[in-house]
């Protein structure tokens, strides 16, 4: 599959060149690092590795030869990329430390639950934040994500208990001026007003976000013992399943209707959460890029050498191998996303987001849809990159919305409108 052709539109070249000139007029450049290609016809000529040939280069042509298929796809990312993580350790405890029936004003139940990865007082473990709507009648379906900076930051409610971090400074304890900081990106009323309930983590619970080593977080219960071992990510998505155990045992969550999202570095590992756990049932992707939805090899923005030199922890260290060597990967992201199928899948770029290269991100929905299509599902096909701000609502969700790097209502509505497609059947 060459790279020129990789978007299936005819004169693409000529075409890419008008869409660029007409980019560089519309797009108020943002800052993005600097040294790195942001130039589509810079874009090196590349062949992606085809997901329907099987390592020995047989055909995959029925939808029964699929499974075999993912599992080999699934090793290499495991054992190439993001690094093999241990199971589900024998004892996880779920402890209650709050629940309201009547939280944000009387709209939510709200609940927090420590999960801890074993029996000692030492295990790691992290604390799930849960608000389900207050009027529901039986079990709901859920939205679930990591956060960046702690639970108390993704919502003024005051009953949030602060959450520490660990820092390479040391623990820095959560404190009341965070609280509500990261709200916009966390629209929970109007979730609720939807009928959705929505569950979050904080990642440094799970997994603290620079390089020790991997000593602490979840590491701490199997430091890796090879190359191919989990890095951060790989974390970070084993402590959405351990989250997602909880889940599926609480009686106002329909645990078969969950739907794991996450933004940026936690885009990536939304991603790989729902690669290795089948059991999420709709994966978002927002703005995730290198190492998420974009394709690796089109070394749009940000690069493979550039991510794990400046994130040493976030990939498997076997991952460095390919600093500069894109080409010689056995996998590139399309097959990642091609791991979902066929379960919904939402794919979500930002017109400045360049470093996550938009582009990428569109090219890999679009080469996976082809698994999409072998089971039946309706993938991107071969409807035209859309517009802004118009979303394509199928098997495979994808939009690009005006804007920066960031998760907005305006993504969150689109999340929604897909699930209530997919869970309530609202023909959209
Ligand atoms: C950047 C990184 C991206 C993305 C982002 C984020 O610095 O280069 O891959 O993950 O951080 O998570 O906000």
């Amino acid at each position: 599959m060459a790279g020129s052709i990789a978007d299936g539109l005819p004169g693409v070249r000529i075409r890419a060149a008008l869409v660029l000139a007409l980019a560089a007029w519309a797009v108020p450049l943002q800052a993005q690092p600097e040294g790195f290609n942001y130039d589509e016809s810079a874009v090196p000529a590349y062949e992606l590795p085809e997901i329907l040939r099987t390592a020995d280069g047989s055909a995959v042509d029925e939808p029964a030869e699929w499974r075999a298929r993912r599992e080999e796809i699934l090793g290499l990312f495991e054992r190439e990329v993001y690094g093999a993580a241990p199971p589900a350790p024998p004892e996880v405890r779920f402890e209650i430390l709050d629940e309201d029936a009547g939280a944000l004003g009387g709209l939510a139940r709200r609940k927090q639950v420590r999960i801890t990865f074993g029996a000692s007082e030492q295990a790691p473990g992290m604390d799930l934040l849960l608000y389900t709507p207050a009027g529901a009648q039986g079990q709901v379906p859920t939205f679930l994500g990591l956060n960046f900076r702690g639970n108390h930051t993704v919502h003024e409610d005051p009953s949030i208990l602060l959450a520490d971090s660990v820092t390479e400074d040391g623990v820095r304890p959560g404190s009341e001026e965070d609280r509500g900081r990261s709200a916009s990106r966390w629209p929970i009323e109007r979730a609720l007003e939807r009928g959705y309930a929505v569950a979050t983590v904080y990642s440094g619970h799970v997994d603290p976000d620079f390089d020790d080593g991997f000593r602490n977080g979840v590491h701490a219960l199997r430091p890796p013992r090879s190359e191919n071992d989990w890095g951060t990510i790989a974390g970070w998505a084993w402590g959405l399943s351990r989250a997602l155990d909880y889940l599926q045992g609480d009686p106002h969550v329909d645990g078969t209707r969950v739907a794991v999202l996450g933004h940026s570095r936690l885009g990536k590992t939304a991603l790989w959460a729902g690669a290795v756990d089948e059991r999420f049932a709709i994966v978002i992707s927002n703005n995730s890029g290198c190492g998420g939805a974009a394709l690796s090899r089109r070394r749009f923005g940000e690069t493979v050498e550039r991510i794990n030199t400046r994130f040493p922890h976030w990939f498997a260290d076997r991952f460095n191998a390919y600093n500069g060597r894109e080409d010689d990967l056995p996998v590139d992201q399309h097959m990642l996303l091609a791991l979902m199928a066929p379960r919904p899948l939402y794919v979500a770029s930002a017109e400045e987001d360049l470093w996550a290269d938009p582009r990428g991100e569109y090219l890999s929905a679009r080469h996976a849809s082809a698994v999409y299509e072998l089971l039946g599902r309706q993938g991107l096909g071969d409807a035209p990159r859309p517009p802004l701000n118009r979303p394509v609502l199928r098997d495979i969700g994808y939009h690009i919305r005006e804007g920066k790097h960031d998760v907005t209502a305006y993504d969150w509505e689109r999340y929604m409108d897909f699930a209530d497609l997919h869970w309530r059947g609202d023909g959209r």
